[in-house]
């Protein structure tokens, strides 16, 4: 049997794929081996992009109806939901997570992502004032809402498919055209969308992908674009602080969602087997590469050895493998670069005085993995708040525990961070539950519960976790410009 050839992947510019300025590869996490070729676009190819973009506004596009852009996202899901097992294993083969995963919680919310955004738009209505002046004159007010413009999307490797609809489906639901920088670690999955969105009968010029890196390259050139209205992005604030600069010339908004350094707060009245179970999902899932990821557990002393032995436990029961055997829980991080990162902070917590529970190292899955990414799920005790390991987003499956006396000490140590994206609580006292969640100094503050979503809710992050708000109007408000109109009655 001859292997399966790696594919390689284009940009799409004006309903067409095009070649870029040289090619890059795309290596698995899994064993190392080459995933994909992918070319990368100069800056001719961001500024054709962008060009095509400009033009479909001008267009047809820039005067569809509401209804008819709410229809086309729905088909752009049920199309999804056609390729379904073509886009898991794209993005299966770009980011090694298990295949379960990919499929239950990646392309399924792609295909959501866009019925949601659907309905949203379909239900909006327009902000109005009736005007009564202590002269008498009265007036109506009213908001028509109007496309942000070209919109630039640049997203992480993650969650790729996930993270990227989340923004091109209110985008195109607000009467938008998109340039799209994937993440040079995920590329491919951004790519069949524009087969799809070809498909469903999307203009050309509405959804444009540039390929690429940073700095440099195409993620650059697009954000210092002239000709973009905005930019929304998610990945690491780092970054969000580059596009800040690199906007900054023609104040164009941001979206921005970004890093976490995510705490959970356990309570000893909580219920034990379900907080373990639910911290188990928080701090591993994804192999801890999600923004609201926990890496910060605060647990109440009369409980703390409890929740430290039976989340070890369940750490050390995670099935790392390949993506297809259905045992696997956990996958590879996303590339040797990353793991290096993580690895540093493993010898960062020995040198800060850390008990390393369990993990810690590199797993021995013999040699067919031994050139991937691999790496133990991993838990410290023994730090506190003003170890660096509690500080810094380290984005992989780990976590520091710390105990705690009271309730305030719990409140005052979750929000000592200067990110601000995500909490959990956990306790069976819901009047406590729901003053813990208020309390926090964050976007998103789940209750016996972890990253259960309804995607008409606000999400974002405070301080250093971003820049407003997604979600249900709060993306429509970002992915539009209103007009007021004054008639005087
Ligand atoms: P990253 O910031 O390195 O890269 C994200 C994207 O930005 C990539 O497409 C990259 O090519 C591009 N990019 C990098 N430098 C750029 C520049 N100077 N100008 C324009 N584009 C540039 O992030 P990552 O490593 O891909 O993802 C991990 C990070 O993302 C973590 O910090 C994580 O917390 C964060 N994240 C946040 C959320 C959230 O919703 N808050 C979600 C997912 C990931
Ligand atoms: C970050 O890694 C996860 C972000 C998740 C979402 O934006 C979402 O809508 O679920």
């Amino acid at each position: 049997m001859s292997p399966i050839q790696p594919p390689e992947l284009l940009c799409f510019v004006d309903g067409r794929f095009v070649s870029g300025r040289a090619s890059f590869n795309k290596i698995s996490p899994v064993d190392g081996s080459l995933s994909a070729t992918v070319h990368e676009a100069g800056q001719d190819t961001v500024d054709a992009a962008v060009l095509a973009a400009r033009r479909a506004l001008q267009g047809a596009w820039g005067n569809s109806s509401v209804n008819a852009r709410a229809q086309l996202l729905r088909r752009i899901a049920d199309l999804i939901e056609d390729r379904f097992d073509e886009i898991v294993a794209a993005e299966i083969r770009d980011t090694g997570k298990p295949e379960s995963l990919a499929r239950e919680l990646d392309v399924a919310r792609a295909a959501m992502n866009f019925r949601a955004f659907a309905d949203v738009v379909a239900s909006a209505g327009l902000e109005s004032f009736l005007t009564e002046r202590p002269d008498g004159r009265r007036a109506l007010n009213y908001a028509v809402s109007k496309p942000l413009g070209v919109v630039a999307v640049i997203v992480p490797w993650n969650l790729p498919l996930l993270l990227l609809t989340w923004k091109v489906a209110p985008a195109l639901a607000c009467g938008n055209a998109v340039v799209v920088k994937p993440s040079e670690e995920a590329p491919s999955t951004a790519t069949l969308l524009a087969e799809i969105m070809s498909e469903a009968g999307v203009p050309d010029g509405v959804y444009n992908v540039v390929h690429g890196f940073g700095p440099g390259s195409a993620g650059e050139y697009l954000t210092s674009h002239p000709g973009i209205d905005g930019v929304t992005f998610t990945g690491e604030t780092s970054t969000g602080s580059a596009i800040m600069r690199a906007v900054s010339p023609r104040v164009r908004p941001v979206s921005f969602e970004l890093g976490g350094k995510n705490a959970a707060v356990v309570f000893a009245d909580a219920d034990l087997e379900a907080a373990v179970a639910g911290l188990t999902r928080s701090v591993f899932l994804n192999t801890g590469q999600v923004c609201l990821c926990t890496e910060r557990v605060y647990v109440e002393r009369p409980i703390f050895d409890d929740i430290v032995s039976g989340l070890a436990q369940q750490a050390r029961a995670l099935k790392l493998g390949r993506p297809s055997d259905p045992d696997t829980t956990t996958g590879p991080l996303i590339s040797l670069g990353h793991r290096q990162k993580v690895r540093s902070y493993f010898d960062l917590a020995i040198e800060e005085g850390a008990d390393v529970v369990v993990g810690g190292g590199v797993p021995e899955l013999g040699a067919d993995l031994a050139r991937g990414a691999w790496i133990e799920p991993t838990l410290w005790t023994g730090l506190d708040n003003k170890h660096r390991i509690l500080r810094e987003e380290i984005f992989g499956p780990v976590a520091a525990l710390v105990p705690f006396d009271t309730q305030e000490e719990a409140i005052r140590l979750a929000n000592d961070t200067d990110y601000g994206l995500a909490a959990s609580v956990w306790t069976q006292n819901l009047e406590r539950g729901h003053q813990v969640a208020q309390a926090m100094r964050a976007g998103m503050a789940w209750v016996n519960t972890w990253y259960l979503r309804d995607l008409r809710s606000p999400f974002g992050g405070f301080g250093l976790s971003g820049i407003g708000r997604e979600g249900g109007k709060h993306s429509l408000h970002f992915y539009t410009e209103p007009t007021n109109v004054c008639v005087q009655l």
